[in-house]
């Protein structure tokens, strides 16, 4: 299911042969799928173009799903301007998601077993950060690297202390101390990967964003502690959005954006009101790609974002 750790072949076989991730999009997705394929598509048919009633229904259905209303519009005025026939309607948007979804060539997370890697994780309070690290972690250690938690968020002491306890379950080391300075802490967490041999960092960082310009500023810190330590390692920087909150995490999205150079996107919470579309919405709107799904509490609960699997979860 994990597959950034194999090579491509080694995915491809596994792909072809269970598909688990698929099965897994295919579930979360379902509402989704559903309301699009069943409700929409297989009631729009025949040789004829798709009609203004037809176009409402449309453009409701996407709106349902997370679109956002701006990307449902345009979808929707496309079938229009494209003169696309009701028995087209499918491959038609088929391709549409498709295109959207083609924001970068690298679907996959960034890794290389022989380099050092390090993952650098934001996003507001509540969004699943902490818990998206030790689902990481988890699958990391599994797979024989050596990983090493940085409790980022040092502004509450509970923050490091549900860290603590990640990293217990995952069976990792972790750096914390409390009331430290998020970036010195980041600082040392490198130093100490090269003296100790990990190959795997993953940071924790604080989320509070009633204090919008300190939060940036801490970010920004750490970012550019990071940047100057780097050297040749990897770095991936994602950013954790709570997929039940719909559209209202695609402003907080921009806040990030702007602070730190995201990478990637991980949603989480899509086992619960699933409403797959916001993945269309922030590639669409962001141009960065979702590479990892949340998908429930558990340490198990996490699976890679693939395009492929996702828009055959949605009409096949
Ligand atoms: N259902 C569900 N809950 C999740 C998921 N990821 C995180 N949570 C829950 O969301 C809450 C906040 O998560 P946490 O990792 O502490 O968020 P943080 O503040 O961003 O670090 C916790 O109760 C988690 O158990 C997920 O994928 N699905
Ligand atoms: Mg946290």
């Amino acid at each position: 299911m994990f597959n950034f750790f194999k090579n491509k072949d080694e995915q491809n076989k596994e792909k072809s042969q269970n598909n688990s991730n698929f099965g897994i999009l295919k579930n979360i997705l379902s509402k989704t799928a559903n309301s699009l394929v069943n409700s929409v598509t297989n009631s729009i048919t025949g040789d004829k173009l798709v009609d203004e009633f037809e176009l409402e229904d449309i453009e409701t259905m996407l709106i349902k799903a997370d679109l956002g209303v701006d990307l449902a519009v345009e979808v929707v005025n496309k079938i229009k301007d494209e003169k696309v026939k009701s028995s087209q309607l499918k491959e038609f948007l088929k391709k549409e998601f498709s295109e959207i979804l083609d924001v970068d060539k690298e679907e996959d997370l960034k890794f290389d077993k022989n380099k050092l890697n390090i993952y650098f994780v934001v996003g507001v309070n509540g969004a699943g950060k902490t818990t998206l690290i030790g689902k990481l972690a988890n699958k990391f250690k599994k797979d024989g690297n050596k990983v090493l938690l940085v409790a980022g968020d040092t502004f509450r002491a509970a923050a490091e202390e549900q860290l603590e306890i990640w990293s217990k379950r995952a069976n990792v080391d972790i750096l914390r101390e409390d009331k430290a300075d998020s970036a010195s802490l980041a600082y040392r967490a490198i130093d100490l990967a090269r003296k100790e041999n990990y190959n795997v960092i993953i940071i924790d960082s604080a989320g509070r964003l009633q204090n919008k310009f300190n939060l940036i500023e801490e970010l920004k810190k750490i970012k550019n502690v990071i940047l100057r330590k780097l050297d040749d390692a990897i770095l991936e920087t994602i950013l954790v959005l709570d997929g039940s909150q719909g559209q209202n995490g695609l402003s907080q999205a921009l806040v990030f954006k702007e602070a730190v150079d995201i990478t990637s996107i991980a949603i989480t919470k899509l086992d619960g009101s699933s409403k797959g579309g916001i993945i269309l919405s922030i590639a669409k709107n962001l141009k960065i790609p979702t590479k990892l799904i949340g998908t429930g509490e558990g340490i198990d609960d996490l699976a890679e974002f693939s395009k492929n699997d996702f828009i055959n979860a949605i009409f096949d």
